[in-house]
């Protein structure tokens, strides 16, 4: 079984390879997106470790001069037909050395030094010259990936507690998660902007499985509101109707300080990994405070804008299990909820967790976000096993992953019920990461460094 699915996540990887950069999937995502690009990298670092550092070289060439690295960077070859809402639509303006409509103005989650740290650690098994290459690109990466960590915790830390703020849930990269319900529904859904666009995923996937028009209008309204000053972060809080601290978002924050630590022990840097180390004890500190909810024992989301935890209980809440630092009783409660009948580890399913509540009465088996199996989250909840020593449970996470994609293909998600592929069907994440759970074993690095 391993050698057909590593050829297969091989064969995915390449028909989605564009050049410089990695495309999610061809027709539904003909762009380079952020967050993919650290997961695919997790992935070519066996294949191809020089693609993946070239995949992460075109996302940081795109990096804003005040350091934030756009959700997407958009590919000129692309009609701007081909993809909604493009570069036209996001009227991003000339920075740097980059032409105007280059890229989006929003963020997606910071996992690119985690996956930095990842291509670099596996390099040693392609030999001298791959590990030289890939000390190069730490050096080249290392003071773009602080200023991306800067901007998100500086610019975006719009409720002042530490954590750094989404303000769209495109940005979360769990797009329309139920997390976001609470908030969203202070959001203004005008309808009649769905008059003004088309919406380009209908036309290559099922709209059972889509955010719906109402979630599409409040998404433009948002790009809008954020548009009309530049994507300035200034005074934001008091005139954009979308701020909220998410735990998966700010997990992974915290998660990047450690491998930046690690990072900089590489470069010499001896006295800037301890600051990242105590940076992430700081992130992981916020975390507990603001998103962990005593009585439900897990995290949610926090609406910033008005103080409120959302009720929901989604995969997002289990993420901060990847942070070594987390205290014994949040993580007790993490496990106990990722056990319970709400997300079920594959002991009682066989199957990966779900992105929702299984029990909640919302939950929905097709809809992107909101029932669904998504092999990101996952295997960063079993980085989280691994970091707290729950070897038994990770290994279940990973083979039942494996035996899902196996299955199935390496489809963008999975029916939470009985595995049944569902959105794009050779999506880049899904082949990138079955390719690391076939190879890697390990427990991640930082959380043996402390
Ligand atoms: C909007 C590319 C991206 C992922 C997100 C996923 C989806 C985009 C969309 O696809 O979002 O950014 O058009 O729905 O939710 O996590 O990065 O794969």
């Amino acid at each position: 079984m391993s050698a057909e699915l590593w050829n297969s996540a091989a064969r995915v990887l390449e028909t989605n390879w564009q050049g410089d950069h990695m495309v999610p999937s061809r027709r539904l995502y003909p762009h380079q997106w952020s967050w993919d690009a650290a997961f695919i990298a997790v992935g070519l670092a066996y294949v191809n470790p020089t693609r993946a550092w070239r995949d992460l070289r075109s996302l940081f060439e795109a990096q804003w001069p005040d350091g934030r690295v756009p959700h997407i960077v958009f590919d000129p070859a692309t009609a701007e037909a081909d993809y909604f809402p493009g570069p036209a639509f996001w009227s991003v303006p000339a920075y740097a050395s980059r032409p105007r409509h280059g890229s989006t103005g929003i963020v997606q989650p910071p996992l690119h030094a985690v996956a930095a740290y990842e291509v670099y650690r596996r390099a040693a098994a392609h030999g001298a010259a791959c590990v030289q290459q890939a000390y190069g690109e730490l050096e080249w990466l290392y003071p773009r990936l602080v200023a991306q960590q800067t901007y998100l915790t500086t610019r975006r830390d719009l409720g002042g507690n530490g954590l750094a703020s989404i303000v769209h849930p495109w940005e979360s990269g769990l797009d329309n998660s139920p997390a976001w319900d609470a908030a969203m529904a202070n959001v203004p859904a005008d309808m009649s902007l769905l008059t003004t666009f088309r919406r380009r995923d209908l036309d290559v996937s099922d709209a059972s499985h889509r955010p719906t028009d109402r979630d599409y209008a409040r998404y433009v309204g948002l790009v809008l509101s954020y548009r009309a000053e530049d994507y300035s972060d200034t005074g934001l809080l008091q005139r954009h109707a979308f701020a909220v601290e998410c735990p998966s978002y700010n997990s992974i924050l915290g998660a990047a300080e450690l491998s930046l630590a690690q990072i900089a022990a590489v470069l010499g840097l001896t006295a800037e990994a301890d600051a990242h180390r105590d940076r992430a004890q700081r992130i992981t500190q916020a975390i507990v405070k603001r998103l962990w909810n005593p009585e439900t024992g897990t995290f949610h989301a926090r609406d910033v804008r008005t103080g409120t935890l959302s009720p929901a209980h989604c995969v997002s809440g289990l993420m901060p299990l990847m942070l070594p630092g987390l205290p014994a009783e949040q993580v007790a409660g993490i496990l106990a909820e990722a056990r319970s009948e709400r997300f079920g580890l594959p002991d009682e399913t066989g199957l990966p967790v779900p992105s929702y509540d299984r029990t909640a009465p919302d939950f929905d088996t097709q809809r992107y976000w909101r029932g669904p199996v998504w092999i990101n989250v996952n295997w960063l909840l079993r980085r989280g096993l691994l970091v707290h020593g729950r070897r038994d449970e990770a290994e279940d996470l990973r083979a039942a992953m494996v035996r899902l994609v196996h299955r199935n293909g390496h489809f963008e998600y999975f029916h939470p019920k009985n595995g049944e592929g569902l959105g794009a069907p050779t999506f880049s994440w899904t082949a990138a990461l079955a390719l690391d759970l076939l190879a890697d074993r390990s427990v991640p690095a930082y959380a043996k460094a402390g």
